[in-house]
């Protein structure tokens, strides 16, 4: 059930006073020049201030002297995404929301309305954000991120679902490289930090029978809830970025680092294939050598985690010697963790 429509990026009159006011950051700006620039009234330049800093963002106003911007807001909003972007084509398309159901049914919504490959839906909170098997995910409001991204290809319908894999990957290499956090993969869709559950990832597909055209990958990433939100009952034990680094992080750092470096990533994939990806994906996962046991459905396999395939299937090798080859499951126990 969609709750709301999308809309389209125009350049509002808020957008560009923001701009001017960052383009001279730590100055002053007249009320008059902004008048005139914008070709709007003064009163109408104070009237988007206060709607400004009602958004938390932090105005100082000087009689004579005009508006200074001191600080601004850890939003998700467009203004403070869009601009900063490092992509080429993911985002662009930016769908920004206080509050939906799931933004993997808004993305779905977008993929029938034509949007762009890349488009991007970004919510503050979900009411009814959910994990695989339609179980819930808990997403609370302006802590963490919860976004899903429409992708656009021609791809068989086994290997539409491994965009999770690029996904895991570009946010453990942004959580390690930007923010030092010894982040790891919990195969197959969740990111770990210190052995709890920091993010998930949920890739949905639209296939004919053979070829997939449209894949929604969405993912929940905790970011600076406190430890009482996390504190469960979830059926992996649930962590944040800020609870494990110890110091609240920027939400808006965490985005844009992460949309970089899963373009990248995904454009690699798309042009060669996952395999290509594997010995990263393989450098980062936690279990690893481990005995670990996983759950399919209602078959329960335990092994030693050895690697993945090239398609990204886990390699367990059995107490008895056998091989087992494991495409979808939930690891439930892994040796040696809390
Ligand atoms: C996942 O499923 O981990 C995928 C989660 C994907 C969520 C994103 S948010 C944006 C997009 N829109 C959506 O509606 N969904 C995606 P799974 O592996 O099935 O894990 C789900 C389980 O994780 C739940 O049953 C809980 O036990 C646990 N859980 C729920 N909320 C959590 C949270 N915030 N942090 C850690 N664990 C959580």
């Amino acid at each position: 059930m969609i709750e709301a429509k999308p809309g389209t990026f125009t350049k509002t009159t808020q957008f560009e006073i923001l701009r001017l006011l960052k383009e001279n950051e730590g100055n002053f700006v007249s009320g008059a020049g902004l008048a005139e620039k914008l070709a709007i009234s003064r009163p109408g330049v104070w009237k988007h201030i206060k709607r400004l800093r009602a958004q938390g963002y932090d105005i100082q106003s000087r009689s004579r002297l005009g508006y200074r911007l001191l600080d601004v807001p850890d939003s998700l909003a467009r203004e403070e995404i869009v601009p900063n972007l490092k992509t080429s084509w993911l985002a662009h398309s930016y769908h920004y929301l206080k509050t939906i159901g799931s933004t993997n049914d808004y993305a779905l919504l977008l993929a029938a309305e034509d949007a762009p490959h890349g488009a991007l839906v970004v919510a503050e909170e979900q009411t009814k954000g959910r994990g695989r098997l339609r179980r819930e995910w808990i997403s609370y409001p302006n802590c963490g991120i919860y976004l899903s991204i429409l992708l656009r290809h021609l791809l068989p319908v086994r290997v539409a679902p491994q965009s999770t894999h690029v996904g895991s990957l570009a946010l453990v290499k942004t959580l390690r490289e930007e923010f030092g956090i010894a982040a790891s993969i919990k195969w197959p869709n969740d990111v770990l930090i210190n052995g709890r559950k920091a993010a998930g990832i949920l890739t949905e597909t639209q296939s004919d029978q053979d070829f997939c055209r449209i894949s929604v990958m969405g993912i929940g990433i905790n970011v600076n809830h406190s430890r009482e939100q996390l504190e469960g009952p979830f059926r992996y034990p649930a962590t944040s970025i800020a609870i494990e680094a110890g110091f609240a992080v920027k939400r808006q750092r965490v985005l844009l680092q992460f949309l970089s470096r899963f373009e990248r990533d995904y454009d690699r994939f798309l042009r060669e294939g996952l395999s290509v990806l594997i010995p990263e994906i393989e450098a980062h996962l936690g279990i690893l050598g481990k005995n670990i046991k996983v759950i399919c459905g209602d078959r329960e396999i335990t092994g030693k985690a050895q690697g993945l395939t090239p398609e990204g299937a886990l390699l367990l090798l059995g107490q008895n010697g056998s091989k087992e080859i494991v495409w979808a499951g939930d690891v439930s126990r892994v040796e040696g963790a809390a």
